[in-house]
Formats: C-alpha cells, sequence, structure tokens
C-alpha cells in the first residue's frame, strides 16, 4: 500500500538584521538526510497553516515568528521513499524588539537538524553547487515549478 499524499510546511523565516536572509537547516536522521531544508513540518489535524508554521519554527529553532503568510505550493514526488507531500511554504518575519538583539537560531532538535545557518535564496542555490550539497526535494520543486516566487525570493 502507497501512503496518501500529505501536507508538509516549510517557512521562510527572515530576521531584518540579516540583509535578505532566511533560515535554512541541514536534516538529519529522516527523510532527506544531509539536504539542506527550510523549517517545517506536518500540517497536523485542526491546525491552520500560520499556527503551523510558527509551532515548527518555535519547536525547531526557537524563533518567534510575526505574522506568517501564504507564498505558494509545490508537488513533490519522493520517488526512491515512494512519500509524496504537497509543501505549503509560507513566509514570515521573526518578531523583533527596538533596541534588543535579533533573535538566534537554536539547535533545539539536534538528532533532527545538523544545524541553523542564515542564507540568501542565491546562496542557498550555490551552496548545492559548490559544495556538493543537496537541497531538500520540495526546494527544488520550488525552484522548478514556481518560478516566480524565485524572482521574489532573490528580490529579498
Ligand atoms: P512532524 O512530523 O513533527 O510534524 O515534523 P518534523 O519532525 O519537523 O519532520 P520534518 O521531516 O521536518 O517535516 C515533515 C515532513 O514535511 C517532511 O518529511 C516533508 C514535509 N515537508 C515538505 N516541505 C518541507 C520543508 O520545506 N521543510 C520541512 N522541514 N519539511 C517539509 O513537504
Ligand atoms: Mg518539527
Ligand atoms: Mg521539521
Amino acid at each position: 500500500m502507497t501512503a496518501p499524499p500529505r501536507v508538509g510546511v516549510g517557512v521562510f523565516v527572515f530576521e531584518q538584521s540579516r540583509g535578505g536572509r532566511f533560515l535554512i537547516g541541514k536534516r538529519k536522521g529522516s527523510l532527506g538526510a544531509d539536504t539542506w531544508a527550510l523549517p517545517g513540518g506536518h500540517l497536523e489535524h485542526g491546525e491552520s497553516l500560520e499556527q503551523c508554521a510558527v509551532r515548527e519554527v518555535e519547536e525547531e529553532a526557537g524563533i518567534r515568528l510575526g505574522n506568517p503568510y501564504f507564498l505558494t505550493a509545490t508537488n513533490t514526488f519522493f520517488r526512491e521513499d515512494r512519500k509524496h507531500y504537497v509543501t505549503i511554504f509560507m513566509i514570515a518575519q521573526t518578531t523583533h524588539v527596538v533596541g534588543d538583539q535579533p533573535q538566534q537560531a537554536q539547535l533545539l532538535e539536534p538528532e533532527k537538524c545538523e544545524g541553523w545557518t542564515w542564507s540568501t535564496y542565491e546562496e542557498m542555490l550555490n551552496l548545492q553547487d559548490n559544495q556538493g550539497n543537496q537541497l531538500f526535494l520540495p526546494l527544488i520543486s520550488l525552484r522548478d515549478q514556481r518560478p516566480d516566487v524565485c524572482t521574489y525570493l532573490r528580490s529579498m
């Protein structure tokens, strides 16, 4: 039996003092291990997209988000793993209090992530080219299925 498609939520977390950079982490121990991905996870029963984005980013990186909003959706089939995800990409800024230090990403699930880094869209794509690192498949889907959104992300 193959599992039906599931909904995954990935979040572009921008920090205003980091000049158009968003948070990415190297996955560990599950689907897409060793690939770079956005913080995120499964949409839970009864949850809104916004709640899911806020919850996952808090759980994984200890970062509080301002209002997340819907960016786009992609469709990804993980052929080898026989998994199929519709990814909802959300976008948000970290909350910021004037005079306070910017929020730092914490590695709160070290069994699932090797570490966080802040990256522009361009740097994320170069990461793949220069260092032989791969991007998590939903980010490849985004690049290939939503070029207009990628142009927008490049302009951040
Ligand atoms: P959960 O099962 O506790 O909800 O999530 P998790 O422990 O954080 O697992 P995850 O692997 O980070 O997320 C669950 C699935 O969500 C993942 O296996 C595939 C799907 N997913 C997408 N797009 C994205 C994305 O951009 N980032 C993340 N982290 N997961 C995504 O379809
Ligand atoms: Mg999670
Ligand atoms: Mg996750």
